[in-house]
């Protein structure tokens, strides 16, 4: 519920006139965004799925190649730096253990431009980066991290803008983007109004073993993240796959008993989707699907639909993201778990 504050808080000073501020990633922008031809980002959990939505956003908006890796594998593995690749770490925290081990391999392996995007401003991670972007989520209570997810989004999304300016990005395009930022906050107020259905919907995950996650594109990430919230915080066993996967596996484990959830914004994605929806039916999968308001569902069969106002297909990672968190949170509630502390995690892993 902070979310929308939080969001204002991430952008504030950060976006003036339909642009976004170089000023906001202090001197590298001036020094380096003419020169970064990649982008590197690492990151774990969660922050690892904002990472991922970034990618798309990174490619699709800015055009600039662009790779994702857990920060927990990143060292194991021989690389190579292509010249001008900004690297970026995401973290809560900033004192990950692993992505600080990604970032001090990466500064030895020759990456010269290193951006941390983190939410405490005194981390090992900041100490460490050339140049920091902070959320300013504020403090996150629990352990699984909700409103830090959203605003790492939104900062990303500022990062693909000032670089896009630089590469495939209208002033246009950019006026768009930074208009859509602004109405951020509202939308996801809008999207809070659903919890009393999502509430509904939780009571029938309470005796369920298993969920999947569906999403395609930008949404897949949304997806995992929404898996990952559910496993965290009600211990139920959930997966996410690009809903084009299901055919190739996940489709053996669909009969009554698995809840399957999706998120169906209304893009050129959608028809697709539907058709992976009405494969879970046909198999007596229970389908939970968060669908755009304008998203022609009628002709999907067997599905419980909660109605998401328009937005665009840019910001939608991050709309969609708060029911999903909503749907986790009611589902442990209603199972009695420790929201703020599950059982084996913790906030901040620093071994
Ligand atoms: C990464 C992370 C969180 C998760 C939990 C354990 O932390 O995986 O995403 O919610 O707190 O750590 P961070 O690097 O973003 O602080």
């Amino acid at each position: 519920h902070e979310q929308p504050v939080a969001i204002e808080k991430t952008l504030d000073g950060r976006i003036r006139a339909g642009h976004v501020l170089d000023a906001a990633f202090g001197p590298l922008a001036e020094k380096a965004f003419d020169h970064i031809r990649s982008v590197q980002i690492v990151a774990c959990g969660t922050s690892y799925h904002a990472g991922m939505v970034a990618r798309y956003w990174m490619e699709a908006i800015a055009g600039l190649p662009c790779s994702v890796e857990v920060a927990s594998e990143f060292r194991y593995r021989k690389h190579v730096v292509p010249p001008g690749t900004l690297f970026v770490s995401i973290s809560q925290s900033g004192e990950t253990a692993d992505t600080l081990a990604a970032l001090k391999e990466a500064k030895h392996l020759g990456y010269v431009h290193t951006l941390a995007i983190c939410n405490v401003p005194e981390s090992s991670i900041v100490r460490e980066s050339e140049s920091t972007l902070m959320t300013r989520a504020g403090l996150e209570v629990g352990v699984a991290s909700t409103k830090a997810f959203t605003t790492q989004l939104t900062a990303l999304l500022l990062l693909v803008v000032a670089l896009g300016k630089r590469n495939a990005l209208s002033a246009g395009q950019e006026a768009k983007i930074v208009k859509e930022l602004e109405s951020l906050p509202e939308q996801i107020r809008h999207v809070l109004r659903l919890e009393d259905e999502i509430q509904a919907w939780a009571e029938q995950f309470g005796d369920k073993q298993h969920a999947l996650y569906l999403g395609r594109g930008a949404q897949y990430p949304v997806a995992m993240e929404g898996a990952l919230k559910l496993k965290e915080i009600s211990y139920i066993h959930a997966e996410a796959y690009p809903s084009g996967e299901l055919k190739h596996g996940p489709l053996a484990l669909i009969d009554d008993q698995m809840p399957v959830v999706a998120v169906a914004p209304n893009n050129e994605l959608l028809e697709k989707l539907k058709s992976n929806l009405q494969e879970v039916h046909a198999r007596g999968g229970q389908l939970y699907v968060f669908a755009d308001v304008d998203a022609p569902m009628e002709n999907v069969p067997g599905v419980k639909l909660l109605r998401v106002a328009a937005t665009d297909e840019v910001v939608a990672p991050i709309v969609y993201t708060v029911p999903l968190q909503m749907l986790a949170y009611h589902v442990a509630l209603i199972k009695g778990t420790d929201v703020d502390q599950p059982r084996n995690l913790a906030k901040s892993v620093t071994v």
